[in-house]
């Protein structure tokens, strides 16, 4: 069981102006930043982050979405920080998302789920290299 996520707050939810907003859950849910930025993604970055879904139907319009705009990534410390973040951003649908999670609060659609949090302590390491550098990293 790992302590670290990464979160990215996805191109929907910077440009309607949430960004504090979820920091302040994210904060209040006992998250600790340990590094975090304002961002965009190339086509490269996206289609590299994303690289699982390569061959899925909503792969272009995936990374078309995700390279629209700045994101904001992060990495987060928490005990069981993967599971725990997965429990407060709720489920990739909106619709199906619980109450108070990020998602029913601030998504739109499955497409623009407005935040991201890694799906396994592995993973979590890869993305968090891939977004920060060491020194970036506190
Ligand atoms: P999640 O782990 O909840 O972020 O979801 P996935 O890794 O399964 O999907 C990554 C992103 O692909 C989602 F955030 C949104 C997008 N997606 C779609 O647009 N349509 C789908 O049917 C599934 C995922």
């Amino acid at each position: 069981m790992g302590n670290l996520t990464l979160m990215m707050i996805k191109p929907d939810a910077v440009e309607k102006g949430y960004i504090g907003a979820i920091l302040e859950k994210v904060a209040s849910a006992g998250f600790v930043i340990k590094a975090l930025k304002l961002t965009q993604l190339t086509q490269r970055d996206a289609e590299t982050f994303y690289a699982v879904h390569n061959e899925r139907p909503f792969f272009g319009e995936l990374v078309s979405f995700m390279t629209r705009g700045p994101i904001v990534a992060a990495i987060l410390e928490k005990e069981n920080a993967v599971q725990s973040f997965r429990t407060l951003i709720g489920a990739t649908n909106p619709e199906e998302a619980a109450e108070g999670t990020l998602r029913k609060l601030f998504a739109t659609s499955m497409g623009e789920n407005a935040v991201h949090g890694s799906d396994s302590d592995e993973n979590a390491q890869v993305e968090a290299a891939f977004h920060f550098s060491k020194r970036e990293q506190f």
